[in-house]
């Protein structure tokens, strides 16, 4: 077969430069006005919606309602009569209210519009509350009903017939939280057969989509009330809280996108679309809390925020906004299935959110800690190199990872056997140090009849087809490569068990996986990914799942992981692309970033928003993937990097080698104290991975999260939380002098070098230090830490604990500390430790924080406290004692150190010598 011309052109660009020498060319990709639904969607004018619901009524627990259009109804109008849409509303407890509208399926649309499935987790439908009766109501003298059923929790879900427009209320109050088609923006392109000479395609940069069943876009508006802000709707490279994209004095700006692309050297300010989606947004403000809106829909998404006074140029003019923010949903296809949730506080809403797409996954103790990545290690002594060199150095690390070099020509699940001849020792060699290491694994397989995974998915049909039905056939890393249809769950399972000791040779259990490229990315597809035409099974159109494709994926390597470890040992996978559930299967990161200032800047804001949206394990890559980073800058990333939920150095190969001891004595000291910090901190991390798994609380935590009436904070997007206790602010720029921080709340802070208080409510101008970035801890908190450094965190877990006390104006302090196996499921039958820290008249009390229901298992550790640290106290005591022991300790009065700085003197007890497991008093005498 002859190879086109532009596969031979790329091929030998690969060869000869592995990276195609290009930045960002905004051509590449489509922008809202080359993109027919969203161009068309904007033309609409507020208003414009016709249709009105009828025949509204309860069944199965739901509210349900046919809506017409009044315009077509009239037999006075020449239009044809439109099939009606059904409406359905259901109730589930905590006040969530999920819309759904589709087509009406006994009227035998050509096609089912595709429901996007297993997002939505199986516990949630047991949550349903059965709807029982709906009370008519009218609206201002209006004529017209509204239907109004009632949500748990003081609230009520109203829908008005005519306009058509659905919203939660406040039942008290009345006061509106969310609302859909205030605006009269909906739109419902139903699927039609095609009228002769219609044409549907659609061209772009050279591809065609033949666009099987034309045009079938929704769009609607959303409002937020009582909004000062709106957040969420990952991923894009840009400032925490969302910019309008329209209205008066903004020109030009695209809506936010939601397309899973891989877009090669994204910039550090943009509304486009890069590899994930979360069609997730939340919205917060003074008067009245917050509140969210998601939209379960896979296909491209275009979000606008509205800008205050914006009339679309309609003449329409809004009423004055009242701190309501207006946004609006295009889609290209799907359904409209949509939750809102009430909030009221920001942690309500993850809750609320997570209740239906899960709570991110607890972790196995090593992937919290520090790992070392670079493209590529290139073989078994390099590899051995860089793992004594973090050795003799002392700097910990836990996990070695290898790029797409380490295989037999970019053939998954194989190794290059000249550079990795003996893999399995290499990994039991690190393993040995409790060390772990991470192959990639990406979705295009290489279309090579001698390789077996190729063989064998070609048997078996499990490739997406392209639009005439064959195995589609796109260029990747490998060349001619092609695509597992990861939408079918038996297709899941065939690739999960790639993952067994027996199929995946040379790997061992200290392996786990990176999935990249799972946008999926298609060098020469439109837009760098698949063709929207694709089939999937069950002739599901590409276009109408992209967004979830990566899911899928990284979905079906951690089961197989799990399923490799006889369902003993959690799993870790990497994955660059996302959709909501996502944090269900493991961690992300934010892609191909560049070594500058302003994307190490717009990491805090990216994370901040992953977390918010439900992916708190995430990070950006340690120094910036693409270009050299100076010294300062690397190491300014390492201490930033320190806190990412997910802690990864990382580079591209055609930048200098860049391991933490390759740029003098100084710089090194200054990383190792940096990666210290990570790992003193792992017990407080772990502590939160477990609260983010029960309760969906992220651990990368905007400021308005803890302080949400504190408006100072609502724009804030460089100092962040981790989780309710430290502060930490980022220093952005070089050779920055001094740094300003805005410490919250009406408490005080304590700088965590040493000690020293600030006051909360005010913004300080610090000096700019060069062995750290500010970080405080909040008075009121108790944080756990473990200050014994060794090579890995495995190797940490018989480690005694250091418990740092920060007194409030009450002299009174609180924290938890989580403990498990790190490794195991044992957990999620009572297999753990929870211990709830109070100190309070002089007393430090250790407590059982677990619930009754906690399970069958147990853990148990022998581990002790071997340091509290109090903040804040007075001097003076000169001895504590333990209870029940009647032990009686010495309390030592000296400044607290750390990275050599000190401050005011604080109150240390040395080896009080008790159980983490137990419960204690700490009396200061
Ligand atoms: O596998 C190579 C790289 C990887 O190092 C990076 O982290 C991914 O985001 N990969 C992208 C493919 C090529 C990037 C130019």
């Amino acid at each position: 077969m002859r190879l086109p011309f532009f596969i031979i052109l790329i091929s030998s660009l690969l060869i000869s430069s592995p990276l195609p020498a290009r930045s960002w060319k905004k051509d590449e990709f489509r922008n809202c006005n080359q993109t027919p639904f969203c161009r068309r969607a904007r033309a609409r004018k507020p208003g414009a919606c016709s249709l009105i619901a009828t025949d509204v009524l309860i069944s199965d627990g739901n509210l349900v309602a046919k809506l017409i259009d009044k315009n077509r109804e009239d037999p006075a109008t020449d239009l044809d009569p439109v099939k009606p849409l059904i409406l359905t509303v259901s109730a589930y407890q905590d006040a969530i209210l999920r819309l759904k509208i589709d087509e009406d399926q006994t009227l035998d649309p050509p096609k089912k519009r595709f429901e996007v499935p297993e997002v939505i987790i199986p516990e949630f439908e047991a949550k349903k509350l059965w709807l029982q009766k709906i009370v008519k109501e009218q609206i201002g003298g209006d004529s017209k009903p509204s239907s109004v059923v009632y949500l748990s929790d003081g609230y009520e879900a109203v829908l008005r017939h005519d306009p058509l427009e659905i919203y939660v209320r406040e039942k008290s109050s009345g006061n509106r939280v969310l609302s859909m088609n205030s605006h009269g923006l909906f739109d419902f392109e139903q699927l039609r057969t095609k009228k002769e000479g219609e044409d549907w395609e659609e061209k772009f940069r050279g591809h065609t989509d033949t666009r099987p069943y034309g045009p079938q876009s929704i769009s609607f508006d959303v409002s937020f009330y009582g909004s000062d802000f709106v957040y969420g709707i990952p991923e894009h490279a840009t400032s925490l809280a969302l910019k309008p994209t329209r209205g008066p004095g903004i020109d030009h700006s695209e809506p936010y996108r939601l397309f899973n692309l891989d877009v090669f050297e994204y910039i550090h300010d943009s509304p486009f679309g890069i590899y994930g989606s979360i069609p997730f947004m939340i919205s917060h403000g003074k008067s009245r809390g917050t509140s969210g809106f998601f939209w379960l829909n896979a296909a491209e998404m275009q979000i606008d925020v509205l800008g205050a006074g914006w009339d679309a140029d309609s003449g329409i003019s809004f009423p004055s906004s009242g701190n309501r923010i207006d946004t609006f949903w295009m889609t290209e296809a799907g359904i409209v299935d949509t939750f809102f949730f009430v909030g009221p506080g920001p942690k309500d809403v993850l809750r609320q959110y997570t209740t239906v797409t899960g709570t991110p996954a607890m972790p196995q103790l090593f992937a919290t800690a520090y790992h070392q990545c670079r493209w590529n290690y290139r073989d078994e002594e390099d590899v051995e190199n860089v793992d004594a060199k973090f050795d003799e150095h002392d700097i910990p690390y836990d996990v070695l990872w290898l790029d797409i070099e380490h295989t037999d020509g970019k053939r998954y699940f194989t190794w290059d056997k000249a550079l990795f001849p003996n893999p399995q020792e290499m990994q039991r060699k690190l393993a040995a140090k409790g060390r772990h290491m991470v192959t990639i694994v990406d979705p295009h397989i290489k279309r090579d009849d001698s390789y077996f995974l190729h063989e064998d998915a070609t048997k078996l049909g499990y490739y997406v087809k392209d639009a005439t039905g064959k195995d589609y056939d796109g260029w990747c890393w490998p060349g001619s490569s092609s695509y597992i249809d990861m939408l079918s769950p038996e297709i899941r399972s065939w690739w999960g068990e790639r993952f067994s000791y027996l199929n995946y040779l040379g790997s061992t259990p200290s392996l786990y996986i990176w999935n990249d490229m799972n946008e999926p990315s298609v060098f020469n597809g439109p837009e760098v990914s698949m063709p929207r035409d694709a089939l999937h099974v069950g002739g599901v159109e590409h276009r109408e799942l992209h967004n979830a494709y990566g899911y899928y994926f990284h979905m079906a390597t951690a089961d197989g992981l799990i399923k490799r470890a006889d369902e003993k040992d959690r799993p870790f996978v990497l994955s660059r692309a996302f959709f909501p559930g996502s944090q269900r299967y493991g961690a992300v990161w934010t892609g191909d970033n560049s070594a500058d200032w302003d994307h190490l800047r717009v990491s805090i804001p990216m994370l901040l928003t992953l977390g918010l949206t439900g992916m708190t394990f995430s990070g950006a890559d340690v120094g910036g993937f693409f270009g050299n980073p100076e010294a300062e800058l690397l190491v300014r990333w390492y201490q930033l990097g320190a806190y990412y939920p997910f802690f990864r150095g990382h580079a591209h190969h055609d930048t200098k080698r860049r391991e933490p001891w390759l740029f003098g004595e100084r710089n090194t000291e200054l990383m190792r104290e940096a990666i210290h910090v990570r790992y003193m901190l792992l017990p407080y991390f772990y502590t939160l991975f477990r609260e983010a798994n029960t309760s969906g609380t992220p651990i990368l935590r905007p400021l308005w999260m803890e302080f949400p009436s504190d408006e100072e904070t609502f724009s804030k997007d460089e100092a962040f939380m981790v989780g309710n206790s430290l502060l930490v602010q980022g220093i952005f720029t070089e050779r920055a002098k001094h740094v300003s921080v805005y410490l919250p709340g009406e408490q005080s802070w304590y700088d965590v070098r040493t000690g020293a208080t600030y006051t909360g409510g005010s913004t300080h101008k610090l000096d700019a230090l060069e062995e750290s970035i500010p970080a405080f801890q909040r008075a009121g908190t108790i944080i756990p830490r473990r200050d014994r450094f060794r090579r890995s965190s495995t190797q940490m877990t018989n480690d005694p604990f250091t418990l740092v006390i920060a007194l409030n104006s009450s002299k009174a302090a609180e924290g938890e500390l989580y403990i498990d196996d790190g490794k195991s499921f044992n957990f999620k039958q009572g297999a753990y430790i929870h211990r709830r820290f109070v100190f309070k008249d002089g007393k430090l009390t250790s407590s059982d924080a677990r619930n009754s229901s906690s399970g069958k298992l147990m853990f148990n550790s022998d581990c002790t406290i071997e340091r509290i640290i109090i903040l804040g106290h007075a001097a003076g005591p000169k001895n504590a004692l333990v209870e029940p022991e009647n032990l009686k300790l010495e309390i030592e009065l000296g400044p607290l150190q750390l990275h050599g700085r000190s401050g005011p003197a604080v109150l240390t007890i040395r080896k009080p010598g008790v159980l983490v497991t137990n419960d204690w008093t700490i009396k200061i005498l």
